[in-house]
């Protein structure tokens, strides 16, 4: 009996040695920080695994926030104030006079900066003690395998080889962790549980550790959230006893489970809380309740089988889409050693790969259906008070999350975005009733879970961004242009787009020369607020020009859309200032210093991107110049996500070596060894910035074919850098549901295969050279003859 347990568990130990390394991401050390841990996910419950031999794995679930709906959200009498505001800037008023008005008069009481708002928060800690001395430890591997989205450790310790594997499962909304060994009966371990929450109970009961908590909202008459975790423990061999222990991270005692001479040991953790996305309560269900179903359906699931169905679930998202770039591939070397080197000397395609993997990788682990949408943070965090809250900032960070969602081919992860979108819309029409005196719907700088649409009072008055709600329609636009989904642009995209554009008909200002601009505006996150910054007025005009085209295939919209193009057509023209640079401002005086401003923010081009009105490949247009010469200005130094952002620009200005120095840079300087993006500190806006950006320079489709404003054309490689010359591509997606496969040698094309959603007529720029193409649904077909 003992030599056949000896057999099997040895075969299950080579079967995973044989893992291949290209995607995956390995350490060999555990991790001495949380953002060097391996990040896994389904969307909506997190780990992050450290691999020490105490292990401690930090557990989220993406719903639990401290704050609540303040029904009071909304500042009544601050129309007054934005009547007199507006009023003060046309009359040229100081600006300490203008902010005061507008800090004390208009912004609300409640919101960002008040315990209402609420942040992010860490939901449980899982300790697992092996009682092993690391000093002893040979062998020792910590990695994440991106193919499969599993993480595993390994390591041999008194002649004994010790194996975890761990994994969070989207089909059956459960995180597993399984342990075991190469010999009979030496696994012994301890498994405890510890938690950052005041009032919080851990218990055991039967083979579970649970913890029950409340956040504490500390205010009088308002209670937090409750969630409850639970670890089901299942043991193959062994003895179990319940004890009292010390949990590493200085928590305390708790009551722990024990287990002694087992062969393997299986902990499926599940979590919940009593959450539901749904303005104005956002109540709904029990913890308990969520907790028992789930675990319940998979009460008769093997440990294989969960596997399997992870497994098979990830993949058909994850292997969509492949990239190979010739040159060197570093796999072999663990990640922190390959990433030393890559800051030496930048050859390791291998790496940059990876890190463009990752991102998608980091959608599929933080956004899937039935999610919330990926925070600041996606949904990892070891702390109740997280940088930012954890939140949701709209004036770039979570419409950069969602950059990569259709070109990299992962559209179903749009899908938390899209729910509380329509969600946030219902909180932010009461907003611009309340604030503007308006129709639509209006969001300020930063959101939360709990629909706060107000201009919350915390932090001075870029707080105020009214255009946050149309800045997010263009992700909103995007994925309608990029799947060519008409329900999806009839039933959310459509009224979000509407209600957004609606609000700014009602809000534009007329100044000097019969121009419509934003009042007050901002540029994001630095100058005054006046009348005269131009990014407020390009996500206008680009909101303004989605809408006349979803009208359009809408149909039955044409009063609107005719007031909207009347409208666009109105707004402040661009400018090109003294440094031939795309101005920021209205203003010669503001933009004195355009030469020397390298602020991280660079919006006043978000007419390059992620608008599309400023057209680079379009000959001779002279904004793309300008748009350049800003870009030079800024510079390629920045902070996580703003690096993120430049390689996106840069793609879109077609200058795909700079795309790739700030790759190198991005890669070298701003992010950890697990590759998350460091602002500083972690913020995962970056990740998601760069993946994005590296699928813009290998195809764009953002140009409208001339004369038919709804379609694009798709470009083949327009920004390829000299140090990719050679490589594939396989499935990355265009605008119009296109599919494209791609290879080439010494930067040119050397096969091209397409694949419709649906019968058609398709233009494919490559070289200069533009080519129709009649594309027959779901049917490849190779472009190169073409070509
Ligand atoms: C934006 C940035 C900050 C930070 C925050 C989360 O407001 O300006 O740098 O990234 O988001």
């Amino acid at each position: 009996m003992i030599v056949k347990r000896c057999m099997i568990l040895i075969l299950c130990f080579c079967c995973s040695f044989a893992l291949g390394q290209q995607n995956s991401i390995w350490f060999d050390k555990p991790a001495s920080s949380w953002d060097n841990g391996l990040p896994l996910g389904n969307g909506r419950l997190g780990m992050v695994v450290f691999g020490t031999t105490v292990e401690k794995v930090i557990f989220n679930e993406d719903s639990l926030w401290s704050g609540w709906f303040e029904k009071d959200n909304d500042r009544q009498g601050s129309y007054e104030a934005l009547k007199k505001l507006r009023k003060m800037i046309n009359d040229g008023a100081s600006q300490s006079d203008i902010d005061k008005v507008a800090l004390e008069e208009f912004c609300s009481y409640y919101g960002y900066g008040k315990p209402d708002f609420g942040s992010y928060q860490s939901f449980f800690n899982a300790h697992v003690n092996f009682g092993h001395d690391f000093e002893k430890i040979s062998d020792y591997k910590r990695s994440l395998d991106l193919e499969n989205a599993v993480a595993e450790v390994s390591y041999r310790y008194e002649g004994v080889n010790y194996k975890r594997e761990y994994f969070s499962s989207y089909p059956d909304q459960v995180c597993i962790m399984k342990f075991s060994v190469d010999k009979p009966g030496e696994l012994n371990l301890v498994i405890s549980l510890s938690s950052l929450h005041r009032k919080s109970q851990v218990t055991v009961v039967g083979n579970t550790l649970q913890i029950d908590g409340e956040v504490d909202v500390r205010q009088e008459g308002k209670s937090g959230m409750k969630f409850q975790g639970r670890m089901e423990v299942m043991n193959v061999a062994g003895e179990v006893n319940k004890v009292e222990a010390l949990t590493s991270d200085d928590q305390g005692k708790n009551p722990a489970i024990e287990i002694n001479g087992a062969d393997e040991v299986i902990i499926k953790m599940a979590g919940a809380t009593n959450y539901q996305l749904s303005w104005p309560d956002y109540i709904g269900g029990e913890p308990d309740r969520k907790n028992d179903d789930v675990l319940k359906r998979v009460s008769d699931k093997t440990y294989s089988t969960l596997k399997d169905r992870h497994i098979a679930d990830y993949q058909n998202l994850f292997s969509r889409v492949d990239l190979n770039l010739d040159g060197l591939n570093l796999f072999d070397m663990p990640i922190d050693a390959r990433r030393k080197l890559y800051q030496i000397d930048r050859n390791d395609r291998g790496l940059e790969i990876l890190a463009f993997q990752f991102g998608r990788y980091l959608m599929i682990a933080s956004s899937r259906p039935g999610a919330m949408p990926a925070n600041l943070q996606g949904i990892w965090n070891d702390t109740n008070s997280p940088a930012w809250n954890g939140d949701y900032h709209l004036n770039i960070n979570l419409q950069m999350n969602y950059w990569p969602v259709d070109s990299c081919n992962l559209s179903e992860c749009m899908e938390p975005l899209t729910q509380w979108l329509f969600d946030l819309k219902r909180a932010g029409e009461l907003t611009a009733r309340i604030h503007y005196n308006s129709s639509g719907w209006v969001a300020h700088h930063t959101c939360n879970v709990w629909g706060a649409t107000s201009p919350g009072p915390a932090r001075g008055v870029h707080m105020m961004e009214a255009e946050s709600a149309a800045f997010i329609c263009q992700n909103v636009w995007d994925h309608y242009a990029f799947t060519d989904d008409k329900d999806y642009l009839e039933n959310y995209a459509w009224p979000l787009l509407k209600g957004a554009a609606q609000f700014w008909l009602d809000n534009l200002q007329e100044i000097e020369g019969g121009y419509l601009v934003v009042v007050p505006s901002y540029s994001p996150e630095h100058g005054p607020m006046n009348d005269k910054a131009y990014f407020p007025n390009m996500v206008v005009w680009e909101l303004f020009n989605n809408c006349i085209k979803a009208a359009e295939i809408v149909g039955n919209e044409d009063e609107i859309s005719d007031r909207i193009q009347e409208a666009r057509d109105r707004l402040l023209p661009l400018k090109i200032g003294r440094y031939g640079q795309l101005q920021e401002w209205n203003d010669p005086e503001l933009e004195k210093k355009a030469n020397k401003d390298k602020h991280r923010h660079f919006s006043h081009l978000f007419a390059v991107h992620p608008g599309s009105r400023i057209l680079p490949s379009q000959d001779d247009d002279k904004f793309a110049s300008a748009a350049i010469q800003s870009m030079n200005y800024r510079g390629d130094g920045a902070t996580g996500w703003s690096m993120g952002w430049k390689i996106n620009m840069w793609a879109r200005l077609l200058d795909g070596d700079r795309a790739h120095k700030l790759i190198g840079n991005y890669i070298s300087s701003r992010v950890s060894d697990a590759l998350w993006c460091l602002h500083p500190p972690f913020q995962i806006d970056g990740n998601f910035g760069h993946t994005a950006g590296v699928a813009e320079m290998l195809l764009q489709s953002h140009v409208p074919l001339s004369g038919d404003g709804l379609r694009y054309e798709i470009h083949l490689l327009p920004a390829l850098p000299g140090k990719w010359s050679s490589g594939s591509v396989k499935g990355l997606k265009a605008r119009g549901d296109v599919i494209v496969d791609m290879e080439w040698k010494d930067k040119e094309l050397q096969d091209v295969v397409v694949k419709a959603g649906s019968d058609g007529e398709y233009t494919f720029v490559y070289n200069g050279k533009k080519r129709k193409v009649f594309l027959q649904k779901d049917t490849p077909c190779s472009l190169l003859q073409q070509f």
